[in-house]
């Protein structure tokens, strides 16, 4: 990646904050980011308890303390109660749908690398609820939940897993490369950080086009020693981009703890190295995440101020549908299991009254009814035609001939440019 400064932007000139015109002071970082009075630098985070406890991950889900369950019971109180329940609801969807597709993996009725987003619900349904459809989501191969988030069509979802033609890439992405430009989710990817310039590419063509869309670039924690995560951090920062940076906390990269990886574990300071705003929140919360994100988003719309938001999360499983995770000690599987989202906010919504055993139950039918219907489409779907095996793949032209081997030219005589 360049470091050429890139046409001048409009945005700062056309896109008030808050109502005040952007200046460029708004975009000047503190010089000293000990000091913390400056809102370009990332600050600690309102859940500080959570905070704290990242460099032991094992004894960093400790309950809430009274006063945390306080609040989020205020919290809960102050906000409707259709927005709680189809929260609850979408979170559950995405459960469900998991469940299935690990099912339909074992089945042999999906292939190839198959990485769920079980356990992470509350993030992947919080950021949904805080993007506007309009908004472009990168993400990683952990990326089911985020297709459907995203408002992808389920059957569709489900076709691409089952690697049918009526899939969102046509059958011939599978679960780690699903795209849609309709509901701009631009991938997807295997190579880990590999979405990562991209998101910043797409920012910069926002920025470039005066448009009003923000980017939000998903990744796992893992992800952040990779060599693009910091170029794309530093680039977003210096030309003001709109991009949000979502990177899911759940401690592991495939068998590696994040202590083991990472110099500094609370990944939410690492902006601070880019003077941009860096924040941490409890990821099984989903109307925190919901209320973190959709702040930082909008800033990002507002001022072109890219931000970093780490969400605490957990994986319930192995890293993909054929790990088992012999490496986890059962401590920290029962951790985990005691911070399943979905169990702790249909605790919650009961407690509220918000949730009844009788709604729940019939939120429960008709998230299965849905899921079944998905797979009921994917079942039913054609298999892609071979010949289009090369459609999708390449810009220019390539003939698609089924098995052309490695040492034989690209094209044939009467194509070749
Ligand atoms: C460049 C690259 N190196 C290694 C891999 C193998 N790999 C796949 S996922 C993964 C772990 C990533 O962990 P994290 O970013 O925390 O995401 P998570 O799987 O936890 O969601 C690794 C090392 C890869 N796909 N790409
Ligand atoms: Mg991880």
């Amino acid at each position: 990646m360049t470091t050429t400064t890139p046409r001048k932007s409009t945005r700062k000139a056309t896109r008030p904050a808050d109502g005040r015109p952007a200046t460029a002071a708004k975009s000047v970082p503190a010089q000293d980011s000990e000091s913390g009075t400056d809102e370009t630098v990332a600050v600690a985070p309102a859940k500080s308890t959570r905070a704290k406890k990242t460099t032991a991950p094992d004894a960093a889900l400790d309950d809430l303390t009274a006063a945390e369950a306080a609040t989020l019971e205020s919290r809960i109180t102050a906000t409707d109660p259709v927005l709680l329940r189809d929260l609850y609801r979408d979170m559950l969807f995405v459960r469900r749908f998991e469940e299935r597709t690990a099912q339909a993996y074992q089945q042999a009725r999906i292939g190839g690398y198959c990485h769920l987003n079980l356990g992470e619900e509350a993030t992947v349904v919080g950021l949904g609820a805080a993007m506007r459809p309009t908004d472009y989501l990168f993400t990683n191969y952990r990326e089911h939940g985020y297709a459907l988030a995203k408002g992808i069509e389920p059957g569709r979802v489900m076709a691409e897993l089952y690697g049918r033609s009526t899939g969102t890439s046509k059958g011939w992405g599978g679960s780690m490369h699903m795209y849609d430009t309709a509901t701009r989710l631009l991938g997807g990817y295997a190579i880990v950080g590999g979405q990562v310039p991209l998101a910043i590419g797409a920012a910069l063509a926002i920025d470039y086009r005066g448009e009003n869309d923000v980017v939000v670039c998903q990744m796992g924690e893992g992800t952040t020693n990779i060599g693009a995560f910091h170029e794309s951090l530093n680039i977003a920062a210096l030309w003001h981009l709109p991009v949000v940076f979502l990177v899911i906390n759940n401690y592991t990269g495939m068998g590696t703890t994040v202590e083991k990886s990472s110099a500094e574990p609370e990944l939410w300071k690492r902006a601070a190295a880019y003077r941009m705003r860096g924040e941490r929140v409890d990821g099984t919360d989903v109307l925190a995440v919901r209320e973190a994100a959709s702040e930082l988003i909008e800033s990002a719309r507002r001022e072109g101020k890219p931000a970093l938001l780490e969400a605490v999360s957990h994986r319930l499983k192995g890293h993909s549908v054929v790990d088992p995770a012999k490496y986890r000690s059962t401590e920290a599987v029962s951790e985990a299991r005691e911070h399943d989202p979905i169990t702790l906010w249909h605790a919650r919504l009961l407690a509220a009254g918000v949730l009844s055993e009788e709604s729940a139950a019939a939120i429960e039918t008709e998230v299965s009814e849905k899921v079944a219907a998905a797979v009921e489409f994917a079942e039913s779907s054609p298999h892609p035609d071979p010949s289009s095996l090369f459609d999708y793949t390449y810009a220019t032209p390539v003939p698609g001939e089924l098995r052309r081997l490695p040492a034989d030219p690209l094209f044939p005589a009467d194509v070749q440019r």
